[in-house]
């Protein structure tokens, strides 16, 4: 199944309509890491999400695999004015990963292998708005662009789109992560240039 509404729109539009405002757009494909790119053993890997209520809902690599997957075309935008338009991603929709999951939480913190976080509303997550995307251009993620998965949420700044992600923890109240702590917007919305706090 493939959901590309995204990218099927984005397409029709001319490149200049699909950069935000302050970026301008790149062929290539940068890396930005705050951190060494860990190696994660696929025997070990799993992903969890935790609810508010301490309930953990866990995936090995194996049970990712066999989740219904979508490819995606979407445009991501990097804090730091780069975009990229057009990029080509597959993976699990977070919608299929929370359909067992019940929470009144309002807000996720996600969690990277190697200790990266970033916040996000939980509502930002679903409704075919991210992913937890395992292939690039039809090739297995590779491990600098966050392999073996990372999330992908390209409707904000690239910093939400956690390399190496482990895991989603639900929260009542918003927590700040890596950037967001060190002065990044919680939001970041790159079409009103939610750059900083405060923007
Ligand atoms: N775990 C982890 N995820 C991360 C980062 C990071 O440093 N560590 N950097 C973020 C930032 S700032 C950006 S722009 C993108 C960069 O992804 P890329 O290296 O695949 O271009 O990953 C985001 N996810
Ligand atoms: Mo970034």
């Amino acid at each position: 199944m493939g959901i590309v509404s995204p990218g099927f729109t984005g397409r029709r539009r001319s490149p200049d309509a699909r950069l935000p405002p302050g970026q301008y757009l790149t062929e290539d494909f940068p890396v930005l890491s705050a951190g060494p790119t860990p190696r994660i053993p696929l025997e070990g890997w799993e992903f969890t999400i935790t609810t508010e209520a301490g309930t953990e809902h866990r995936w090995s690599w194996t049970d990712l695999l066999a989740l219904p997957a979508e490819t995606v075309t979407v445009d991501i935008h990097c804090v730091t004015k780069w975009s990229k338009l057009g990029t080509n991603w597959h993976g699990v929709s977070l919608d299929t990963l929370f359909e067992e999951v019940e929470t009144a939480a309002d807000f996720a913190l996600v969690g990277s292998y190697g200790g990266y976080t970033t916040n996000l509303p939980l509502e930002d997550l679903l409704d075919g708005k991210a992913w937890v995307a395992y292939r690039y251009d039809g090739e297995d993620l590779a491990p600098e662009h966050g392999g073996p998965a990372r999330l992908l949420v390209p409707h904000l700044y690239f910093w939400k789109s956690a390399k190496w992600v482990r895991g989603i923890q639900l929260l009542f109240e918003e927590e700040p992560g890596f950037w967001e702590s060190g002065g990044y917007h919680d939001y970041g919305d790159p079409w009103r240039e939610q750059r900083y706090q405060g923007d």
